[in-house]
Parts: structure tokens; C-alpha cells; sequence
């Protein structure tokens, strides 16, 4: 139409649609005039959350800008775009971000305290979009700021949650769950797409017929249909025009109902069907690390995996090639087994819709997909039931059984007469009922398949994947170690830090590429640079402990060595390991004399994360630290020697505040369970040190600083199966230590002890899964040497220093620069800035 417009109405849009500049007085403009427009207010009646909310909304106007500019001219030029699928994006608080990344924040801190505003009292008031469990949803949150950052075509697929993570309260020492309805108010940061909506169907069942050549069709006919609507959220990239885009698919009714009960003239029982639509995309489900095997998962798994299909195939054929060039300009990375279904639907699409033959069908689906495991926990592994899924995705399943069948065919034609290899490899297992191996599925329909770690992608190798390795060789799997964006993780969280560090090495090239801050090592000999180090450390322990009196109402001195293990409880990350040598410590203070007092270490041991909420195990060991915290922190026999705490509700804008004040962090996984680990990364990068054993990406962190920069303890991955045979068939005794801890809980030293016995069981000898035991002993020792090294304050600032210089590895736009490289074969594309809204 545009073509057929007369020159003015063509100039007169040319002139409306001019960008607005970015100078203080447009910027104050913007702000005010969605006070008083958009939110309907008046300046004598405007708290913190108002203002925050106008100005996040001039924020979103000039992201929006970008948005359009990228997208319209993306379009344009058509490249091989990467789709990144996860059920989970940690994305925290935008507004910060987006200023920053848009180079937007200094002048908006001018315009909103003239406007008698301050920045900071601001950002407080936007709450966290906590779509997320802990590392696998923030991981999703880093690589889209890298790929926004370094111009990749990219796009993020998940779901538009009503209710994130819950809220953690502590009652009486235990957990409680909240609600997160974190859409309360508007949420600013997404853009409702109502015109983009896909139906998407449930149940019913398989018409099969012959079509004209006598070839077998399969159709299937679904029972109940939803509508997926699209929500967009704008990813800023840092430093750069580009602005990539993630779509989150919210579940409504359609018009008429579900089919069935309305054709039936059961309108009762329409308008019921209608809100069970409405639940698919309600709850966040909050386990991480193992799975709930709910029918409402799995339907949020196809609702959302096919919602985005239909998008990515939509948007393929509006450029009119041929289905064997989509490899070409598509690449699916499926985060975990979560969107597995995708190479399913895709297949379905392409076989049934598109009438393509199965064998050129399954080549283009192979060649688009490649997946990511983030884990080898058993209970963590995604196993559908059969006839659960054949009752929600009849034809899906016919799918599967035939991708096994031929599949297996493979198999025995390579190796033949080996049932149990079959039994192994089977994408079906043979249980009661059967069960579908969400894992395996992924690794045949994906070319690719990687670990998060070195250690991890090895480990994949020689236990879940052997048999796959064998079949397919070494070449699909591969490793892509896990990175964290700089970005919000050292300039956003740690202002003063990331002005040092720019002021030091010159300028802020590092934000974009991390390895230069090695040229901070250089600097460990200059005593006044250590001191302003450690100054800004100190400052920001002040600001923890700050938020450590608010939440905890405990007052902790920042000279104290702050120690800090925050992530999700899990028994196989041992927090409970951590809080029995906290019991160890603060015995061993009680023994003392005065003089021997006078050369303890103080230390505040911080403590923050959420258990999932039918973890009964991991919410005892949340209740045994707080009742150890009430009895330590009130006993004048201990004073400042030793606090302990427990942040409430941990979630990424608490982990902002927590993560630049750590002194050392605990990253203390038994060997071989933490796949990589991500918080361990940002610690160091913030020139905090850390005690860790040899797992997940801490075997990487240890290669990069050193070992006179890192405290490691505990027995290697290829020892633990040892470790527990022996436990078990050789009685191996408790460690003394370990013993003495125990004997007094049991006292009564900590609460009722019976309150805590279920816990106390898990390390009976021969039950103690998870090594707490035969790891006590080191893990006690790495702590004491912990404090020797902090007395250093000269040497310890400059391990500090070191630490920071050597982390330009662990940069998200390292890792997605290898995925782009090496899995999705993308290039990076540049927007020109066309000066247009
Ligand atoms: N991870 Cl399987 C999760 O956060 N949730 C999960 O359900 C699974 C893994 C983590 C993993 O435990 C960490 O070691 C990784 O660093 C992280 O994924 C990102 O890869």
C-alpha cells in the first residue's frame, strides 16, 4: 500500500517517525508526559513505584524503537537465524539493564533527579521477573544479552508464566511458598502481540487413509483446541544499535470453546474447558533438578514447543525456498529435554502437513535441532508415560514408536544381536507402564549435543550417552562450557568495581571482551590499586550487610570475612555439608580460651536459596540453619566470631547485591553432580575467591586463576563410585569430626533433635549418598586455610585482583560465540541506525 501513497502522505510519515533525541530535556519530557497520560497522575500525588513506572515507560518507548529497526530490517535481509527454546528465562529486573546496554543511564540519572527523583530508590520498586527455577533459566537470561551483544540473529521461545518462582518466607525457621503474580501491574517490559495467535490442538485422535498414489496419511484430529498468544520482550544488546527479541507464548480459550463438549451443546462444560486453557501457561512449575512427571508439564511442553514451531515455520515460508534449504536458515537449540517435543511436531508438520517423505523429513529435522544436557542426576532424567501422552498427543506417538523403530533398526544393522544394547538405547523403556525417554529422543533428533562444562561434557560421554557415543561417534558430543554476561554481572551489580576496572585498563573495551581484563594482573604490585580494591569490596559488604539487617534482623560487621553459598537447595550441592561444619566451627569457638579467641578469623556465614516445595529434605536443612543461626548469633560466648544468616526469597536482584560483597563462596557439590555451575563464575569475576571440589566448572575456574587463587578440597569424580562401595560393603567409620557435629544435634544443642533426625539419617554409614562424610575431613581443613590466607589482607587483595584479571573465559559471549561457530553455524548482521522511531 505504501507504494501507492502520494508523496506527502510518504514525507509526512518520514517526518513523524524522526527518533527523538536522547538530550535530558526529551528524556524529562518522555517522563512526564507518561505521568500524566499514560498513568493517569498528577506530580503532587507520585511515590517511587509511579515514578518508576513512567520511567520504565519512556525506557520501553526507545526499546521499542530499536526493536522495530532491528526486526523491520532483519527481515529485510533474511539471515539463518538461531531460536533458542527454554521453558525457563531468569531475566531480574529490565530497567537497569536496558539503560545501561543502551548507553541510556547517566543521562537518566540527570533527568529523573532534576524531576526530584533518585535512581536507585527507583529501581527498587520493579519487582523480578522470576521466570526461572535457578542456573539453567539465568543461563537462557546471559546468552540472550550476548546475543543481542555480539548482533547475532537470534530469538528466545518460552512461556508467559502468571505466577514466576514462588516467594520464599521463613516461619519459624521454615520455608513457606507464596504466589509470585509478578503481572500485579502492568509489566512494561513486554508487548502484547494479540494479532499473533495460533491455535493449537489436544487429544482426539488419528485419521488414517490412502491418498491417490496409495501412500498411508496420517491426519490427526485433535479433541480440544487452545490459542497460544504472543508477548514480546525486547533483549537490548550492549553497545549496539541490535535489539533480539524473546516470544512468550500465554494460553487463552478460542472463541467457540472446546469443540467437543460445545458441539455437544454442553456450554457448562465449554466455559470449563475454556479456563483449563487458561491454565497451560498459569504456574512456573519450581523443581530444578528433578522432574514432576505432571500431566499440566507435558502440556505446557507442546503447547509451547508447538506454538513456536508454527511461528518458525511461518516465518521460513514467507521467503519462499525450498523445505531442504530450512537447515539452512534455521538452527533449534533446545534447552534440556524440556522442548524435545519440537523435533516431534516438526517431523509431524513436515510428514503429514507438508506431505514430505519421512526419510527427507527426518533429515531436515536432524540437521535444525541440537540440544543441551544440563545434568546426569537420575531423578533429574524427563520420562513421559505412554498412555498419558497418547491420550494428550495421540498422532506424536505414533511419531516416536516410529522414530525408535527405525532407529533400532540402525543399531542392530551395526551391531547386530545385542538386545540388551537395544534395551539400553530405546528411546521407549520398558516399564510398567512404558515410558518415553525424553533424553534419548533428544540425541537422536538433534546433530548436535552438547555438556555445559569440560568435566560434565566428558562425564555424559562415559555414563548417560555411552552407548550413544559408540553409535554415533565422538564427533556429536561435544562441549560448550557455560559463561555469564559481564554486563549485568559486574558493571550493573558492581558500579564501582566496573569504574575501576575501566579507569585502570583505560577504557570499557572488556565489557565486550572480557579476556582484557587480564590487564589488571599487572597491577597486583600497586599498593594504592589494592587499596582502592579492596575499598570498593568493603563498600560493598556494607551495602550486604545493609540488606542483611532488613531482611534478617541481624546486625554483621563487613570487616568479618563474608561467606556466602547461595543457590537452589539441593542434597547433592550440600548446604548441609556447609551448616554441619558451621556447627564444627562454632564448637570449636566454644572450647577456647580468651587468648586463643583473640586469633579466630571472624566470619558471617550467608546462607540464601529456595527448596522446591515437596523437597522434604532439602527444607529440613533451611529450618537446621536457621535453628543453628538463632542459637550461634545470640551466644556472647561467640560474639562477631561467628554470624550466620539466612537470606530470605533469594532471586537475581537479592544475588546482584549478594555476589560483588563475598570474600569466598562455597561451590561444594559432590564430584561429578554439578554440571557446570554459573554463580561460581560470577563470584570470581567480582574478585571474590572460592572453595569448591573438582566439579562442574570449577575444574575450568581452577585452570584459569591458579591454585594460590582458589581453595579446592574433596575426592574427584572418578573416585565417588569407589568411595560409596566401600561405605557401603567395607564399613568405612564416620569421620570423628563429623561424629562429634552430630552428637550435638542429637543433645539438643539445636532445637528438638527429633525435628531434625530424617536428616541426620541420610549420612548413616553405607546411606551417605552424597560423600559428606568421607569429604568432612578436607573440606574442614580448606576452610581453616580459608582463614590463614584472609589475615593476609595484602596477599589475599591481590589473589583477589588475580582472580577478576583471570576470568575473561567465563564471558556468555565466549560461550555463544563456539555455539554460534560450531552448532548453529549463524553469523553476526549489523543494523544501520535509519534514524526512524
Ligand atoms: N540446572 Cl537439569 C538447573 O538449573 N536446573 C535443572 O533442572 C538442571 C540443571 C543447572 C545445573 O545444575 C548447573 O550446574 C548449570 O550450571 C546450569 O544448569 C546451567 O547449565
Amino acid at each position: 500500500e505504501k507504494a501507492k501513497w502520494p508523496k506527502e502522505t510518504v514525507d509526512l510519515w518520514a517526518k513523524l517517525s524522526k527518533k527523538e533525541a536522547n538530550d535530558i530535556e526529551t528524556i524529562q519530557r518522555s517522563i512526564v508526559h507518561h505521568v500524566t497520560t499514560t498513568l493517569a497522575r498528577a506530580a503532587y500525588n507520585m511515590d517511587n513505584f509511579s515514578a518508576y513506572q513512567a520511567v520504565a515507560l519512556s525506557t520501553r518507548d526507545r526499546l521499542i524503537s530499536r526493536w522495530n529497526e532491528t526486526q523491520g530490517q532483519l527481515s529485510k535481509i533474511d539471515p539463518k537465524r538461531v531460536y533458542y527454546l527454554s521453558l525457563e528465562f531468569l531475566l531480574g529486573r529490565s530497567m537497569d539493564n536496558a539503560l545501561l546496554n543502551m548507553g541510556l543511564k547517566g543521562t537518566y540519572d540527570k533527568s529523573i533527579e532534576k524531576l526530584g527523583f533518585n535512581m536507585e530508590d527507583i529501581i527498587e520498586s520493579e519487582v523480578d521477573a522470576a521466570l526461572g527455577n535457578g542456573g539453567l533459566g539465568r543461563l537462557a537470561a546471559c546468552y540472550m544479552d550476548s546475543l543481542a551483544t555480539l548482533d547475532y540473529p537470534a530469538w528466545g521461545y518460552g512461556l508467559r508464566y502468571n505466577y514466576g518462582i514462588f516467594q520464599q518466607r521463613i516461619v519459624d525457621g521454615y520455608q513457606t511458598e507464596y504466589p509470585d503474580y509478578w503481572l500485579n501491574f502492568d509489566n512494561p517490559w513486554e508487548l502484547a502481540r494479540l494479532d499473533i495467535s495460533i491455535q493449537i490442538g489436544f487429544g482426539g485422535h488419528v485419521q488414517t487413509t490412502q491418498d491417490e498414489y496409495g501412500v498411508t496419511r496420517h491426519n490427526w484430529v485433535p479433541g480440544q483446541s487452545v490459542q497460544a498468544i504472543a508477548y514480546d520482550v525486547p533483549i537490548p544488546g550492549y553497545d549496539t544499535e541490535n535489539c533480539n527479541n524473546i516470544r512468550l507464548w500465554r494460553s487463552k480459550p478460542t472463541r467457540v470453546f472446546d469443540l467437543t463438549s460445545f458441539n455437544e451443546g454442553n456450554y457448562e462444560k465449554s466455559v470449563e474447558d475454556a479456563t483449563n486453557a487458561e491454565k497451560i501457561t498459569s504456574v512456573l512449575y519450581p523443581n530444578d533438578n528433578t522432574m514432576a512427571g505432571k500431566e499440566l508439564r507435558l502440556k505446557q511442553q507442546y503447547f509451547w514447543t508447538a506454538a513456536s514451531l508454527h511461528d518458525i515455520v511461518r516465518r521460513f515460508k514467507k521467503s519462499m525456498r525450498e523445505w531442504s534449504d530450512f537447515p539452512d536458515q534455521v538452527a533449534i537449540q533446545l534447552n534440556d529435554t524440556h522442548p524435545t517435543l519440537a523435533i516431534v511436531e516438526l517431523q509431524r508438520l513436515l510428514v503429514d502437513e507438508e506431505m514430505l517423505s519421512w526419510d527427507d523429513a527426518w533429515e531436515i529435522v536432524t540437521k535444525t535441532f541440537a540440544f543441551t544436557n544440563h545434568t546426569v542426576l537420575p531423578e533429574a532424567m524427563e520420562k513421559w508415560s505412554v498412555p498419558m501422552f497418547e491420550y494428550l498427543l495421540p498422532r506424536h506417538l505414533q511419531i516416536i514408536f516410529d522414530i525408535n523403530l527405525f532407529f533400532l533398526q540402525k543399531v542392530e544393522k551395526k551391531v547386530p544381536n545385542d538386545r540388551g544394547l537395544l534395551n539400553r538405547m530405546s528411546i521407549i523403556e520398558e516399564a510398567q507402564p512404558q515410558q518415553i525417554r525424553m533424553a534419548h529422543l533428544a540425541v537422536v533428533g538433534s546433530h548436535k549435543v552438547n555438556g555445559v562444562a569440560a568435566l560434565h561434557s566428558n562425564l555424559i560421554k562415559t555414563t548417560i550417552f555411552k552407548d550413544f557415543v559408540e553409535y554415533y561417534g565422538e564427533e556429536k558430543f561435544i562441549n560448550m562450557t557455560n559463561g555469564v554476561t559481564p554486563r549485568r554481572w559486574l558493571h550493573q551489580s558492581n558500579p564501582q568495581l566496573s569504574a575501576l576496572i575501566t579507569q585502570t585498563l583505560g577504557n570499557d573495551k572488556w565489557l565486550k571482551d572480557l579476556s582484557l581484563l587480564k590487564g589488571l594482573a599487572a597491577k597486583t604490585g600497586d599498593a594504592a590499586f589494592r587499596k582502592k580494591w579492596m575499598t570498593i569490596k568493603r563498600n560493598n559488604k556494607v551495602r550486604l550487610a545493609e540488606l542483611i539487617k532488613e531482611r534478617c534482623q541481624v546486625e554483621v560487621s563487613p570487616d568479618a570475612l563474608f561467606d556466602v553459598q547461595v543457590k537452589r537447595i539441593h542434597e547433592y550441592k550440600r548446604q548441609f555439608m556447609n551448616i554441619l561444619s558451621v556447627i564444627h566451627r562454632y564448637r570449636t569457638i566454644k572450647s577456647m580460651t580468651a587468648a586463643q579467641k583473640a586469633s579466630v578469623q571472624p566470619r558471617v556465614v550467608i546462607f540464601g536459596g529456595k527448596a522446591a516445595p515437596g523437597y522434604y529434605i532439602a527444607k529440613l536443612v533451611i529450618k537446621l540453619i536457621n535453628s543453628v543461626a538463632a542459637v550461634v548469633n545470640q551466644d556472647p560466648a561467640v560474639g562477631d566470631l561467628l554470624k550466620v544468616v539466612f537470606i530470605p526469597d533469594y532471586n537475581v536482584s537479592v544475588a546482584e547485591v549478594i555476589v560483588p560483597a563475598s570474600d569466598i563462596s562455597q561451590h561444594i557439590s559432590t564430584a561429578g553432580t554439578e554440571a557446570s555451575g554459573t554463580s561460581n563464575m560470577k563470584f570470581v569475576l567480582n574478585g571474590g575467591l572460592i572453595i569448591g571440589t573438582l566439579d562442574g566448572a570449577n575444574v575450568e575456574i581452577l585452570e584459569e586463576v591458579g591454585e594460590d587463587n582458589i581453595f579446592i578440597f574433596g575426592c574427584m569424580a572418578h573416585e565417588v563410585e569407589d568411595i560409596r562401595h566401600a561405605q557401603r560393603y567395607r564399613g568405612v567409620p564416620m569421620d570423628p569430626a563429623l561424629q562429634g557435629v552430630i552428637s550435638a544435634i542429637e543433645k539438643g544443642t539445636f532445637e528438638d533433635p527429633k525435628i531434625f533426625q530424617p536428616l541426620i539419617s541420610t549420612l548413616t554409614v553405607g546411606k551417605d549418598f552424597y560423600l559428606i562424610s568421607s569429604d568432612f575431613a578436607s573440606y574442614i581443613a580448606a576452610n581453616q586455610q580459608v582463614d590463614a590466607a584472609y589475615k593476609k589482607q595484602e596477599e589475599w587483595s591481590k589473589k583477589s585482583i588475580l582472580c577478576t584479571a583471570h576470568m575473561g573465559k567465563f564471558s556468555s559471549d565466549r560461550s555463544v560465540k563456539e555455539y554460534a561457530d560450531e552448532i548453529w553455524n549463524i553469523k553476526p548482521y549489523s543494523v544501520e541506525d535509519e534514524g526512524h522511531l
